[in-house]
């Protein structure tokens, strides 16, 4: 371990750490023993309808279609509908588990972590980040550690203040998502010619336009190693009909079109993403459309979930998901006994409810992570920002009923 530095970012954030973890060294030679990860199931689904209402429901779910190829992905932008960027609240999560959990009471036994998809895919894939440093806030209620994460307000406005040229792309990853969509099953294909419009004034195959209000998420259970874990994720389409299960999902993600080998490489590095955010939540298929640089879609081609880090072993761009399965799992393990003996044992569980401590884990790539309780200052900082009555970055509703 790193020996310990007390200095801090924000001197709102610190005491002093309570875990270090190096980085998880890549080219270390040992052999990685296999820690296993369970098939995730479904719990629960539900959707966000265009005006960022959450329902219990499967209205928001899409259906895959072949989209057209030569579709133009900026088809649409200027009626682009955006979410605004937001604290990765895990309110809406919690409230599938809630609703799951008084539905079927004691189902699943002692859940270790909570925590949405995005939030894990950050965390396994740590060992082979080379430029993003990230934050999280954790808490550990009734023996259950929920994971939210951190976005410093500085973040937070350069995610909202994205330069054009950067929005358009972003926007190419949704309109793809649209091309490739439909609101019903049908076994009919985006066919037909895209420069000719259809009676409701879009191209063939335009499957509406884009709201990422809209939104439709999976629960599942699933655990890593000794951990159950609860997590919740958003699924972009099915292919075929809907069965409750997630062995039809599917991720359409965009790439520009390789041309090289060092495109190929980059691309390569870029799978281990795409392969451990559909990896966590059981999705078995990434549908990936390839583009030229100005948005028109060339060519598309489906991964199987589980044969991709096949396909990247011995290549330039190549990466182990056994260290990243076995990183995490320390991880998980580390923080949570770090946690445990530094948590005052009248505020374990079930003490002082408005008094619970709240942790900061901070990435840095190459480096490692450090871990810090936050003092009343960092706590106020991560309960306000809403309307919701909160403890920590919990909302007191969902801490009451998870204690009861
Ligand atoms: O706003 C935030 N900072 C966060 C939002 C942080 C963490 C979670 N969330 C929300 C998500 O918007 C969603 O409602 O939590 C829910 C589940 O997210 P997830 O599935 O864990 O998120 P992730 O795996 O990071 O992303 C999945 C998809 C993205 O697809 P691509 O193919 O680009 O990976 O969710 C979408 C996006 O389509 N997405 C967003 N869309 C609009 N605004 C955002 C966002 N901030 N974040 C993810
Ligand atoms: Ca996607």
């Amino acid at each position: 371990f790193l020996a310990a530095s007390a200095t801090s970012t924000s001197p709102s954030q610190a005491i002093q750490p309570v875990l270090e973890l190096p980085y998880a060294a890549k080219d270390a030679k040992r052999a990685a023993s296999a820690v296993p990860f369970q098939l995730p199931t479904q719990l629960i689904s539900f959707s966000y309808t265009p005006d960022r209402v959450l329902e219990f429901n499967d209205s928001s779910l899409r259906y895959f279609v072949d989209p057209p190829r030569g579709a133009q992905l900026s088809y649409g932008y200027d009626r682009w509908v955006r979410r605004p960027e937001e604290r990765g609240r895990l309110d809406s999560l919690l409230k599938a588990w809630q609703k799951f959990g008084t539905e079927r009471p004691g189902v699943l036994g002692e859940v270790g972590v909570v925590s949405w998809r995005g939030v894990m895919t950050k965390i396994l894939t740590a060992p082979y980040e080379e430029r993003d440093d990230w934050e999280l806030n954790v808490m550990l209620v009734g023996g259950t550690m929920y994971f939210e994460e951190h976005l410093s307000e500085e973040k937070l406005q350069s995610k909202n203040d994205v330069e054009p040229r950067h929005r358009i792309q972003m926007y190419y990853g949704y309109s793809f998502e649209s091309w490739c969509t439909s609101e019903s099953p049908s076994p009919a294909s985006h066919s037909g010619n895209p420069s000719q419009p259809t009676s409701d004034g879009h191209p063939p195959g335009w499957g509406g336009d884009v709201n990422t209000n809209v939104q439709w998420c999976s629960v599942v259970k699933t655990k890593l190693g000794n951990t159950r874990m609860v997590i919740g994720g958003e699924v972009d389409c099915v292919r075929g009909r809907y069965t409750g299960k997630t062995d039809n999902f599917v991720e359409l993600k965009t790439s520009l079109t390789i041309r090289g080998a060092s495109d190929e490489a980059r691309f390569e590095k870029k799978l281990i993403k795409f392969y451990f955010q559909s990896f966590l939540l059981g999705v078995p298929e990434i549908t990936v459309g390839f583009r030229t640089p100005s948005g028109v879609l060339s060519t598309v081609q489906s991964f199987r979930t589980i044969e991709i880090p096949r396909l990247v072993r011995g290549k330039p761009g190549a990466w182990d998901p056994t260290l990243c399965l076995e990183w995490g799992d320390r991880f998980i393990r580390e923080l949570r006994d770090a946690i445990d003996v530094h948590s005052p044992p009248d505020k374990r569980n079930d003490g002082n409810l408005s008094d619970l401590p709240v942790w900061r884990v901070s990435f840095s790539p190459k480096v490692g992570i450090t871990v810090k309780q936050l003092d009343d200052a960092g706590i106020m900082d991560v309960e306000a920002g809403d309307d919701e009555q909160r403890i920590g970055f919990l909302p007191k509703w969902y801490v009451e009923y998870a204690l009861d």
